[in-house]
């Protein structure tokens, strides 16, 4: 989008600042994400992706940039190079991130490929599994304690649950049907909430934030090459990882579809087989119930809060987010036996 703030001789003038080969032609926005805004940046002989980072979220552009460096140089250590990340392109002065205009600004790499709009076949869904769990295996011998938290209290349910009880407390506008079923969606689950918290689960460095559009995909649609949007890179558990690549990925219309949610599980689990304890593999299809819980409970709380945190279009879009989300958790929720019951035999699976 290109606003008063952003007007293009500004986003031409701040991309011609990042050390990009050539002169800058073209910029257009790129992706749909709720936080940051991004741009696609074209020169006559390279390509960039302009960023302008919601310090209202990320205060700190200086932790995100250290986790992110921090983890390209490790791939770069390693043999295998299966999995890419978008390195930063730093400022013709050699800064990380340019601070003007209200904003933090940064450029990145850009990755040629495509995006998908959605997973419509097993192989796809089995080969983002696959890659992320090579990703968390690739960052699997990382020390979390020379990471930086970029995001305090990110997946901390129960903070999302005490947030969500002073908004509700302190909303002063009309009660609706769909406001009201929403709330007891949230009450009728809340004592689950927590089961992930109270779990004595390893740390390790994970991605945040692993949805399908997050994903950069080869152009015949089959092979994952990058993992971008990398804010929240840094120390969690794989858990929140994997439930929300499955919610992304094989949710849809409130519904989970199952034998999506097999594939990529199973493509998740051959990659990650190697590091994962006993009690990460029992507690994968509670991650795969909380994590539309969670967004929903978060989109719901943004809305009763005047939609401070994500993007909307119209005041109501975060309530009919919340709605979406909390259906598919109660469908999950629906069918939790037979999630369990598929992921034993997954789990059972030996390695090849
Ligand atoms: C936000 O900005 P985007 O779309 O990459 C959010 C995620 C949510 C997602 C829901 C830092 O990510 O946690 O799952 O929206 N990121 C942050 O669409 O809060
Ligand atoms: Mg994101």
């Amino acid at each position: 989008m290109v606003d008063g703030m952003t007007g293009s001789e500004t986003l031409f003038s701040l991309a011609s600042g990042f050390a990009l080969a050539g002169k800058v032609r073209k910029i257009t926005p790129l992706g749909d994400g709720l936080i940051n805004d991004t741009w696609l940046v074209a020169t006559d002989r390279d390509k960039g992706v302009l960023q302008r980072i919601n310090g209202a979220v990320f205060p700190r552009p200086a932790w995100n940039m250290a986790n992110l460096r921090r983890v390209i140089a490790h791939l770069e250590d390693g043999k295998e190079r299966d999995i890419r990340l978008p390195k930063p392109i730093p400022t013709r002065g050699g800064a990380d991130w340019l601070e003007e205009r209200g904003g933090f600004w940064r450029m990145l790499e850009y990755i040629e490929g495509i995006t998908l709009k959605g997973v419509d076949s097993r192989e796809t869904a089995r080969s983002l599994g696959w890659s992320l769990g090579r990703l968390h295996a690739l960052l699997a011998d990382l020390d979390p304690a020379g990471f930086h938290d970029t995001l305090p209290g990110f997946h901390v349910t129960s903070a999302y649950l005490s947030e969500f009880d002073r908004a509700l407390s302190d909303w002063r506008g009309l009660a609706c049907a769909e406001l009201s079923a929403a709330v007891s969606r949230i009450e009728a689950h809340r004592g689950r909430a927590e089961v992930l918290e109270r779990a004595d689960l390893p740390r390790r460095i994970v991605h945040g934030d692993p949805k399908l559009d997050n994903v950069i995909f080869d152009v015949s649609r089959r092979r994952p090459l990058a993992w971008v949007d990398l804010d929240t890179l840094k120390p969690g558990s794989v858990l929140y990882d994997i439930g929300d690549c499955v919610r992304a990925a094989c949710g849809k219309g409130g519904r989970l579809d199952m034998e999506l949610a097999a594939a990529l599980l199973s493509g998740w689990h051959e990659a990650a087989r190697r590091f994962l304890t006993a009690v990460e593999i029992d507690l994968v299809p509670h991650a795969v119930w909380l994590l539309p819980f969670e967004l929903g409970l978060r989109f719901l709380t943004d809305f009763l809060s005047g939609n401070r945190y994500f993007r909307v279009d119209d005041p109501e879009e975060n309530l009919r987010r919340a709605q979406d989300q909390l259906a598919l958790a109660r469908d999950v929720d629906s069918r939790f036996g037979r999630l369990s019951r598929i992921w034993r035999e997954i789990s059972a699976t030996p390695g090849k």
